[in-house]
């Protein structure tokens, strides 16, 4: 019986996927409020589910109260932020203003001790009270800000020259999701209170980041661990750390160092942008955890658009990512409910997702200045195979001369591929450009071109001449017809149409045909 409607709901997804795609709207940030509250927020429970209403699953496990059925501390803890991105962008809306409170009301009834071993999880509860407190005014914010604040302190040491610790047990990690929050915390707290004693904290803190979690230029890592530095690219740590030195910059009375912490914050933000983006867009992170990194990404990047003294090209260069993005999730909402997952680049057309990842796409839009029309999003066109959805494939960064962060490799095997989801301004031919190496001899791959609502197209057969090392790199060029907005090209090993030999893939550029 089950598979049965299964059945009949696939094939009505399939007939109405056929259909001409829907015309564009201009994004509308209050409507994609409307749709993730219906979709996640409990009003008895006054707590986000974990998973949409509308899945149709039951979440069988995890963390959050109910068995993970609702979300998690550190999740709920970013639903709030939306909620208070949303309450900022629109002070007016008395929904908006409820729902600050009532976020939090529900939350101390699910956690009333407050109590966890995650020390950020408890650190973004602290930076959102005192962003709470900012709108609502309500002593209460300030009052946790402060209780946790002195809580997580306690979990500084001066191994590694300072910071505190991730976990309360069993880790000796200091990362960076959990010093950034507490230098912006610190200084709000400072702002709020005029206690020397948080600004002192918030220096020693933010100190400790840029000295141990960064590479003292544009690069910010991840964590250290047992001595072992971790230099993983998330967008949030970017994020976090552009509001960290944002932060700090307001309360510092020294002209140099004001200068100083605008360029670490322009010179993260902007390896970000350059790296962690395919044509502008920024990557999927995955599900899970993952899924909410973007949003403290685009809340960096609002505050940093935002920072008074910026050059005015370098501002109007971030408005312009707030906006593309913005648009770009708008354009990726599924039909059901107008939800977006993890992947801004396409429509995620079946299956959960996950309150964080959609809370991070709905941030995009509180966090956009408009005005916003209805168009889509092309940037330069660029499109990276490390930044983009991939299977059985691996990334290196080996052979030198590669662009971004890396290229594709081990890509021999059948059914391995990279898809480069692009967007096309208008319906009609294109000039794909492909980067690669093949040196260990010609290889063969077909293209396979679906639109928007993964329905194929086409298929290409692409023959990469050998180059003389991996080190060479070469283009081949393709010429595609594609539908307006999105479609997806998948570079796949396809052995029954002759797919053959070792290929590195670097990246994918969409140009007109001329
Ligand atoms: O290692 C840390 C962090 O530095 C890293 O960026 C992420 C990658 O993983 C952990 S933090 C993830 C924790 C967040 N708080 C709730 C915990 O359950 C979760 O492990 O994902």
């Amino acid at each position: 019986m089950r598979s049965w409607i299964f059945l009949v709901l696939t094939l009505l997804g399939l007939s109405s996927s056929r259909a001409a795609a829907p015309a564009l709207t201009a994004p509308d940030a209050a409507v994609a409020m409307r749709d993730f509250l219906s979709a996640y927020w409990d009003a008895d429970q006054q707590y986000f589910l974990a998973w949409n209403r509308g899945g149709p699953f039951s979440r069988p496990s995890g963390a959050g109260p109910q068995g993970g059925k609702y979300s998690d501390f550190w999740w709920e803890a970013q639903l709030w932020d939306l909620v208070l991105d949303a309450a900022q962008r629109d002070p007016q809306n008395l929904e908006y203003q409820r729902l600050v409170n009532t976020v939090y009301d529900g939350f101390q009834k699910a956690y009333p001790d407050w109590q966890n071993d995650f020390n950020d999880d408890l650190g973004w509860w602290a930076q959102a009270a005192m962003r709470a407190y900012k709108i609502t005014q309500q002593p209460r914010y300030l009052e946790r800000a402060k209780t946790l604040f002195a809580d997580i302190w306690t979990y500084w040491n001066d191994d590694l020259g300072g910071g505190v610790l991730w976990r309360r047990s069993g880790s000796n990690q200091k990362n960076v999701a959990t010093n950034g929050p507490l230098v912006v915390t610190a200084v709000r707290l400072y702002q709020a209170t005029g206690d020397a004693a948080y600004l002192e904290r918030a220096r020693r803190l933010y100190d400790f980041l840029d000295t141990r979690l960064t590479d003292g230029a544009a690069r910010v890592y991840d964590n250290i661990e047992n001595g072992q530095l971790r230099n993983w690219d998330f967008t949030y740590n970017i994020g976090n750390f552009a509001l960290s030195s944002l932060a700090l910059r307001e309360v510092s009375d020294n002209a140099a160092q004001q200068t100083k912490l605008l360029a670490r914050a322009v010179s993260a933000m902007d390896w970000g942008l350059a790296n962690l983006t395919n044509a502008g867009i920024f990557l999927d992170e995955g599900t899970g955890d993952g899924g909410g990194f973007k949003g403290v990404m685009l809340r960096g990047l609002r505050t940093l658009a935002d920072a008074p003294g910026l050059e005015p090209t370098t501002r109007a260069r971030y408005l312009d990512a707030l906006r593309d993005n913005a648009t770009q999730v708008w354009n990726s909402r599924r039909s059901e409910d107008g939800l977006v997952g993890s992947d801004w680049a396409s429509v995620q057309r079946r299956g959960v997702i996950e309150s964080l990842a959609a809370a991070s796409a709905v941030a995009a839009l509180q966090l956009a200045p408009g005005p916003l029309p209805a168009r889509v999003v092309t940037g330069n066109g660029r499109y990276e195979s490390e930044n983009s959805a991939r299977e059985g494939v691996a990334s290196s960064v080996t052979a030198s001369g590669f662009t971004g962060r890396g290229y594709i490799n081990n890509f021999v095997r059948d059914g391995q591929f990279v898809e480069f989801r692009v967007n096309a301004p208008e319906a009609g031919t294109y000039r794909v450009a492909l980067r690669y190496s093949a040196g260990g001899g010609a290889a063969i791959r077909a293209l396979v071109i679906e639109d928007g609502a993964a329905e194929k197209l086409n298929t290409v057969k692409l023959e990469f001449a050998a180059t003389p090392n991996w080190q060479t790199w070469a283009e081949l060029t393709a010429t595609v017809t594609l539908p307006s907005g999105s479609s997806r090209l998948r570079v796949l090993f396809d052995k029954d149409s002759g797919s053959r030999n070792w290929l590195n893939l670097d990246a994918l550029t969409l140009g007109a045909v001329r």
